[in-house]
């Protein structure tokens, strides 16, 4: 139909769009200089549900806390997208799947759970936390539909001698090698939930130390993860976003984590399927997170990891963590306390 001239120059023009495409698309910012953004919405998140702290009404402590993450996040100096946001499994306020936040410029991936342990926040006791990841743009695993995994999370060198496939008496036997110590020297966190119940039961009788918060694996990991951490491992079966963001922190940090999907109900059980996601399949590290990443929480119930917001000379102060290019960092925020809802 055309000449050979003008398949060629055809050809070299959409060449010459693509490249100048290329060129002209903003290059997405460094996880790790997200690290403001990050900060500022935790702690916005944190402020915001502090005034429901103890009143019983988890869903409108997530619902403030989700809404002031959303107004920080409509500042960030790029283009994020949430991957996995938390929310849908309980039907709670969220962030949603797909919601694209941020000023404009480059794009970045976001994992997050404005309010993780929000029946802790409503219970006015110690371990809830706001939280957020990000990363590499198209680095975070697609797992939306996916409420719940197995996980298994270290820090070396017993990361490098267990593996999710194993039984957690061999995972104790192999992490006690590793460290050079008995498996009775051994500290797991294991969520107290009534589906761990047997594994619970396997970890006292092979002899480990087994530590049990009734809710919070974010926590639990990072007691397993940072050099500073109180535990060696964390096993068990938690929140798919509480996992994705999990393993933004173990990768910023070294760290070592694996994981299953593992769905709790039927409707998710079918979504997986319909999804064509693989339930017997072990994810490594780098399948769910493949690129830099950054994590990043404050307190908002108070506990050992994070304080609850004060009050100093008229200001309201959060504690914040935050995990990036193999560093972990505390951070003091403050705001002048007028016009703060209390
Ligand atoms: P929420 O933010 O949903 O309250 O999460 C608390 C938590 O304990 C997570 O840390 C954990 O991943 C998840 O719940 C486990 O889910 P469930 O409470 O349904 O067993």
């Amino acid at each position: 139909m055309f000449d050979e001239g003008f398949s060629r120059s055809f050809a070299r023009l959409m060449l010459t769009t693509a490249l100048k495409a290329e060129r002209s698309a903003p290059s997405p910012p460094a996880p790790a200089a997200l690290e403001p953004t990050a900060l500022a919405a935790t702690h916005a998140a944190a402020l915001a549900c502090r005034r429901w702290v103890g009143r019983g009404r988890a869903h409108d402590a997530d619902a403030a806390a989700t809404e002031a993450m959303r107004a920080a996040l409509a500042q960030a100096p790029g283009r994020g997208t949430v991957v996995v946001g938390e929310g849908a499994k309980d039907r709670a306020p969220m962030l949603y799947d797909n919601e694209v936040l941020g000023r404009g410029g480059g794009a970045f991936d976001i994992a997050v759970d404005p309010l993780e342990c929000t029946k802790l926040c409503a219970k006015g006791l110690p371990g809830a936390l706001a939280t957020i990841a990000f990363a590499q743009p198209g680095s975070m695993a697609r797992l939306a539909c996916s409420y719940y995994m197995d996980k298994i999370v270290a820090r070396a060198p017993a990361g490098d001698a267990i593996d999710l496939a194993l039984t957690p008496e061999e995972n104790l036997r192999r992490a006690a090698h590793a460290l050079d110590r008995p498996v009775a020297a051994l500290r797991v966190v294991v969520l107290d939930k009534p589906r761990h119940r047997a594994l619970i039961d396997r970890l006292h009788e092979a002899g480990a130390c087994v530590i049990s918060p009734p809710d919070g694996d974010v926590a639990g990991a990072l007691r397993a993860l940072l050099p500073d951490g109180d535990a060696d491992l964390l096993i068990g079966t938690g929140g798919t976003p509480e996992g994705v963001m999990t393993a933004c922190a173990a990768r910023a940090l070294g760290g070592w984590m694996q994981a299953r999907l593992a769905p709790q109900r039927e409707d998710e059980a079918a979504a997986l399927a319909r999804a064509g996601l693989d339930t017997e399949r072990i994810y490594e590290l780098d399948d769910l997170v493949g690129g830099e990443s950054l994590f990043a929480a404050t307190g908002v119930s108070g506990g050992a990891l994070l304080r609850a917001p004060w009050r100093r000379d008229g200001e309201l102060c959060t504690d914040s963590i935050v995990i990036a290019a193999g560093a972990v960092r505390r951070v003091v925020q403050a705001n002048p306390e007028e016009g703060l809802s209390r």
